[in-house]
């Protein structure tokens, strides 16, 4: 279907969605919530617009779509509603609630999302070519608090966030007239784009409307700043100057465009590799997940193992106290307080209060083993818990001593806090999950590496 051996394809992705469905129930034992749990089979990959207000995000997408023109577009703020448009033979709109049951299945995030939000939700059918490969989404164009974020009824950096997740190329678009300064922007960029950069590409728009190279570079500049303030990346994303095309460009403009040019044409090649990209991000994901499952599951395994035998053990010392502290208090009673009890008529009196007088020190014993045994494995799960990191050593020694994977310890910050936080609540884990340990290892070193081994081979297979 995309160049992209069509039987790879979908074996691919049924192997994904097998893989999720096989540890669903291993997950859910380890309170663990896969990132993105179903894909379509013979679905298409999925691009999102964001950016400023009027940053030309609807025109970049009528212009990938052709004539007629899908989205309206303008100067002022014109759409407050995220628009998916799909393929399809007969063209059709959905707006709100009866959108969402168009969407395919991995868009099954947006629907929680809150009726608020389905109000600005529309779903567009269009018979066009350019459709057959990719779904493309227009979103709001993002404005100041003190405009309209406060108009906005539902919580839009969430909004941002599933779609961003769901998609598998997201452009960022700013104009030279608003360089990511509205607030929106600014929140977006800095709470929503967290894990996603491999996807992420920043595009300096409108081009064509520099009045010279300095006006250019002041943008350019003042883009940079603005995203270095607020992306928590090591290195800034490549920015992209682009421009969409109009009959006017090359007329009215005031700088060389060949340079601009080159940029376009990147990102044309990158939308027309999206359909690979896809795979890409189907492979990283499930890598993900399936890296932090394994990771959970096994420190919590552990934490929850070495509690077990303490009590265990415990158990264990408590038997033998109070067997040991019975065995003292009758003979010292037998011969000493109570004396000969034990020969005289069981019955008697004097008897009756020395097995009360046993009974009692015993229970005292044993109070006092229980308030030690209780204070003792309280101790002991404060410091697993707090020391998690070293249980996630032992556990990972020797992995981490021949390096097998470089990213374990990236995997396993990632998901500290929540372990730590699942650890101190009141949920319960299973003991041992027989088999689940060499189950997910085959997954992370077998399976998932076979399918991105055929993913690679759609790559070759696209090569003349
Ligand atoms: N010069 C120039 N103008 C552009 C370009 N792209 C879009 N425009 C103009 O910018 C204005 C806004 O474009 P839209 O496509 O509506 O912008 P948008 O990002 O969809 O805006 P909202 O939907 O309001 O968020 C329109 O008048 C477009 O004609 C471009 O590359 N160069
Ligand atoms: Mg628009």
């Amino acid at each position: 279907m995309f160049g992209f051996g069509q039987s790879n394809a979908r074996d691919i992705e049924t192997g994904v969605n097998r893989l999720y469905k096989a540890f669903q129930s291993t997950a859910d034992r380890y309170r663990y919530t896969f990132q993105r749990p179903v894909i379509t089979v013979g679905g298409r990959p999925n691009v999102v617009f964001l950016g400023n207000h009027s940053s030309g995000k609807s025109t970049a997408i009528n212009h990938l779509l052709g004539d007629p023109p899908v989205q309206d577009t303008g100067v002022a703020p014109t759409d407050d509603c995220f628009t998916v448009i799909m393929y399809g033979e007969t063209e059709q709109e959905y707006h709100g609630p009866a959108a969402v049951g168009q969407l395919p299945v991995e868009f099954s995030s947006i629907a929680s999302l809150g009726p608020d939000f389905l109000q600005h939700l529309r779903v567009k059918i269009r018979n066009r070519q350019y459709l057959k490969t990719v779904n493309l989404i227009d979103s709001p164009g993002m404005i100041d608090t003190a405009e309209g974020s406060s108009k906005r009824n539902y919580d839009f950096n969430a909004a941002v966030r599933s779609f961003t997740e769901i998609s598998d190329l997201v452009f960022f678009l700013f104009d030279p007239d608003k360089p990511g300064t509205t607030s929106e922007t600014v929140s977006v960029l800095s709470n929503c784009m967290f894990g996603i950069e491999f996807k992420l590409r920043v595009l300096l728009n409108k081009a064509d409307t520099f009045d010279g190279i300095y006006d250019f570079a002041r943008a350019y500049g003042t883009l940079c700043w603005n995203l270095a303030r607020v992306l928590n990346m090591k290195d800034l994303p490549t920015i992209y100057t682009t421009y969409t095309p109009r009959p006017e460009s090359r007329a009215k403009t005031k700088i060389d465009l060949d340079g601009f040019d080159k940029h376009r044409a990147q990102i044309l090649e990158q939308l027309r590799s999206v359909p690979q990209r896809r795979y890409d991000s189907m492979i990283a994901n499930v890598t993900g997940d399936f890296m932090r499952l394994s990771i959970q599951s096994r420190v919590i395994g552990a934490v929850r193992r070495d509690l077990f035998f303490r009590r265990v053990r415990q158990v264990f010392a408590f038997a033998i106290g109070i067997i040991f502290a019975f065995t003292i208090v009758w003979f010292l009673t037998d011969y000493s307080i109570i004396p000969n009890f034990s020969e005289s008529n069981w019955y008697s009196w004097h008897s009756l209060l020395a097995y009360l007088f046993i009974g009692v020190s015993t229970g005292l014993v044993a109070l006092l083993l229980s308030i030690a045994a209780h204070f003792g494995y309280r101790k002991r799960k404060a410091v697993l818990v707090n020391g998690l990191d070293r249980v996630f050593e032992e556990e990972y020694a020797e992995a981490l001593a021949i390096g097998v994977r470089k990213d374990i310890r990236q995997y396993w910050n990632s998901i500290r806090p929540e372990v730590t936080a699942l650890l101190k609540s009141k949920t319960r884990f299973p003991l041992f999950s027989w088999g689940a340990r060499r189950r997910l290892d085959n997954a992370i070193y077998d399976i998932i590496p076979g399918l991105a081994a055929k993913s690679r081979a759609g790559i070759k297979q696209q090569e003349p």
